[in-house]
């Protein structure tokens, strides 16, 4: 397979254009999407967009009680499913939950985010990843800057940028609470890292990212040649849909306010995984899915 998106090859990074469509059901169809033109135009200019109250107070309310009790339940489990925190036991990440908890893999095949996945990447589409991320106050931890779609395309093999992640919060966004912070526009470069991938990079990776994590100098130029960085507050309910190649990170949380999510990526299924293009072993499959299925239930 030809790599159109090398990274961690070089000792140089190097800043590549994107060669794939952000929105890849062709704008003339625009009157046929869930979401209004404008909300289009958003999501293809900055690489992402926010839906606040996406979900009802009720379906929140459920969705952070089913958080919490997937939390509680795992609390003492030995799982490579179970992401603890790089300096403490406590849950950084839960991975695979669209498939191993009945209740998240209702949320996961909502018709409702369907449909504006569909229409985005202008196919069936079925999970990548899932996880729960929790961010508790005071001491949940950082996301270092990245694109996700590097991680999968280098460590997972997923060829071209036809997927989208989907974050809903479960608690309040404060520009405070160690939230998403993305930069728009960033989806229409690719940013080449430098470092070769270790042996069981994910093994360490999901506490902390070392590699796929752009220099400075590449960083500081996504920021100029767009518009700086976007920090999208709210309540709990709203949706954050992003780009996969849209830079994003996240600060730790020192406040008392935990910043708990749900995180589900969709790919398309002409976008199937191929071998890593690292060289290097396969991700396990509750990290980077390969098992065929469509659409997101299965
Ligand atoms: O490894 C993954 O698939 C995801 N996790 C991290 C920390 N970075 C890349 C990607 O978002
Ligand atoms: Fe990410």
């Amino acid at each position: 397979m030809e790599d159109l998106y090398p990274s961690r090859k070089k000792d140089q990074p190097e800043i590549l254009e994107r060669k794939d469509p952000v929105i890849h059901t062709d704008r003339s169809k625009d009157n046929q999407a869930p979401i209004s033109k404008e909300q289009l135009d958003s999501y293809e200019k900055n690489g992402f967009l926010q839906i606040e109250s996406f979900f009802s107070d009720d379906e929140v309310t459920d969705m952070q009680k089913a958080i919490f009790e997937l939390q509680d339940s795992n609390k003492d489990v030995t799982s490579d499913k179970v992401i603890r925190e790089p300096e403490s036991d406590d849950i950084r990440s839960i991975f695979h939950v669209h498939k191993d908890d009945n209740y998240f893999k209702n949320v996961a095949n909502d018709q409702r985010i369907l449909d504006i996945v569909n229409h985005l990447l202008g196919s069936d589409v079925y999970i990548h990843q899932s996880r729960i991320n929790y961010k508790p106050g005071f001491k949940g931890k950082e996301f270092e800057w990245h694109s996700d779609f590097e991680t999968w395309h280098v460590e997972d093999g997923m060829p071209r940028m036809r997927a989208v992640s989907l974050s809903i919060a479960l608690s309040d966004n404060y520009t405070f609470n160690g939230p998403l912070m993305l930069i728009p526009g960033s989806q229409n470069y690719y940013v080449s890292c430098v470092g070769e991938t270790p042996d069981n990079n994910y093994k360490e990776s999901l506490k902390k990212q070392k590699f796929g994590v752009p220099d400075e100098d590449s960083l500081r130029w996504l920021t100029k040649n767009g518009s700086g960085i976007s920090v999208p507050t709210g309540k709990a309910g709203s949706i954050t849909l992003f780009e996969c190649n849209t830079m994003h990170g996240s600060t730790s949380n020192i406040t008392p306010y935990p910043r708990n999510n749900l995180f589900m990526v969709y790919n398309s299924v002409e976008n199937r995984l191929v071998e890593p293009y690292s060289g290097g072993r396969k991700r396990p499959e509750y990290i980077a899915v390969r098992e065929s299925g469509i659409p997101a239930m299965s």
